[in-house]
């Protein structure tokens, strides 16, 4: 492991919540929820003002009315979100040439390799600067973690949060681990978790303590051995450019074709087990399980069945395989089988795009596919894309946002990311002054030359910071 805290792990704070509250004045300060609004819609993320009545990630759209019901209710808005995270991204890679996107938010770099950073002081101001950058190109607030590894870094960030920086100096990380929970660790996600806990183990010092046999005799000899190391703050892991796994997944070819249901069977929960093994090593867990077979004629074919959570544990995994192998006709013998295990560790885009497009979080189909952007609002029809969150323009009025709609009404309020909190207007909904609008710029463009948005050595210039550039016909 490195010596000084050259690696940097950046997270967005509240990142879909904070970006509406940009775009809209007068939710600034308040209790925003986004989130898939129908009956089973869950909450992408909450303002800090909202998460103070409990509300976060992942939790029933309808828990969170029945805690906080005076929030905002929005739907994400992707596009947009997306383009913030290019001018996030931007900025991070002219740090450095080993940038690590985990999720449009979140992004390891790697300082050192960039010769941004090479000890404490030069990574803190690096640190500072990016913040500043941030803040001044896309008007939002990250978090950041510096340390001397991946995972330290990003625990770093997660206590940097809201709005600050967190850099752990090099020689206090043990001591800064041994308290916090198991859970902190890459590659412990709720089953391992509760393995540990049911042995006692709830915090890194226990499993520091419990020593690195007990470990193995618990969790088998790959995870054992790598969570013990990570206990004890040892992680090599290094930053790489492109998320090389969106996915993990094993298979194997047999040299005589399986005949037999019941071999097959077993053959599938061996790889379901064989896969998870490769999933935790990683630290990762996913939600998506896909069976692959390759029949007696090559004809392949696979199935996948997406679980309502990310999972790192063997049952789940083996029973997801065991039931998509019930759909699929092996007679005739097969020749390659294969598990695989995707949609890993960040919630990533499938489950928000699914939320968008209003379909069952909780399903099973064969080879979901994962629309690169969601339909733009003016190709649906009139009544149904006056979404709440979404950006209208009015033919006198000028630019607003869907507060709500119902019952052939829709309710716009009027403001703009720099204008003052704006007033409200109900509309029919076939109004023909109404028209379906692109997300305005959070920051204002600026002549070049003036204010310190722009990085001399062009990370993000004026140019860039526009946002919502590609064109919605009326
Ligand atoms: P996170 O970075 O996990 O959360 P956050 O940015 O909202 O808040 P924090 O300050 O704690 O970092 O996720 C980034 C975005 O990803 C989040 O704004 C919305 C989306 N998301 C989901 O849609 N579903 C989820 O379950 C999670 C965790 C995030
Ligand atoms: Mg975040
Ligand atoms: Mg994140």
């Amino acid at each position: 492991m490195r010596n000084a805290p050259t690696i940097l792990h950046l997270d967005m704070d509240a990142f879909f919540a904070q970006a509406e509250q940009a775009s809209k004045p007068s939710l600034r300060g308040k209790a925003v929820v986004v989130g898939g609004l129908g009956p089973r819609g869950v909450v992408a993320t909450a303002s800090y003002e909202a998460r103070v009545f409990g509300v976060h990630s992942a939790m029933p759209m309808a828990q969170a009315r029945r805690l906080a019901p005076n929030a905002a209710y929005l739907t994400p808005r992707f596009t947009f979100y997306r383009a913030i995270s290019d001018q996030v991204m931007a900025l991070l890679r002219a740090l450095s040439p080993l940038v690590e996107p985990l999720s449009l938010d979140e992004a390891f770099v790697d300082l050192e390799a960039g010769g941004a950073a090479w000890d404490s002081d030069s990574a803190r101001l690096t640190g500072v600067r990016l913040r500043t950058d941030i803040r001044a190109v896309t008007g939002l607030t990250g978090s950041v973690g510096l340390a001397a590894s991946k995972m330290l870094a990003k625990i770093a960030s997660e206590q940097a949060k809201p709005n600050g920086l967190v850099l752990i100096e090099p020689g206090t990380e043990r001591a800064l681990l041994g308290p916090l929970s198991v859970r902190t660790l890459p590659g412990v996600g709720p089953a391992t978790g509760d393995h540990l806990r049911r042995a006692g183990i709830t915090t890194i010092d226990e499993i520091v303590e419990a020593g690195e046999d007990e470990l193995v005799r618990l969790l088998g000899k790959a995870h054992g051995h790598g969570l013990y190391a990570m206990a004890l703050a040892r992680d090599e892991r290094p930053v790489v450019a492109e998320r090389e796994t969106k996915s993990v997944s094993v298979e194997d070819t047999y040299d005589v074709d399986i005949h037999d249901r019941l071999r097959v069977g077993l053959e599938v929960q061996r790889l379901a087990d064989r896969c998870v093994r490769r999933l935790r090593g990683a630290g990762l867990s996913g939600r998506t399980i896909v069976l692959k077979v390759r029949r007696y004629d090559f004809s392949t074919l696979t199935r996948s069945e997406t679980l309502r959570g990310p999972t790192d544990d063997p049952a789940v995994v083996r029973e997801a395989a065991a039931r998509l192998l019930d759909s699929v006709d092996t007679t005739g013998g097969v020749r390659l089988l294969g598990v695989g295990v995707s949609g890993l560790a960040d919630y990533t885009q499938e489950d928000l795009f699914a939320q968008a497009a209003g379909e069952h979080p909780l399903g099973s189909e064969e080879e979901a596919a994962v629309p690169e952007e969601t339909r733009p609002a003016a190709s649906v029809p009139a009544e149904h894309s006056w979404r709440p969150g979404h950006d209208v323009r009015h033919a006198s009025l000028g630019h607003g946002w869907v507060q709500g709609s119902g019952l052939g009404r829709v309710t716009v309020r009027f403001e703009t990311p720099d204008s003052e909190p704006g007033r409200v207007r109900t509309f029919r909904v076939d109004d023909p002054d109404l028209e379906p609008a692109d997300p305005l710029p959070l920051v204002p463009v600026r002549p070049s030359g003036e204010g310190g948005a722009a990085r001399a050595d062009g990370g993000a210039g004026p140019e860039q910071t526009g946002v919502g550039s590609g064109a919605v016909g009326g």
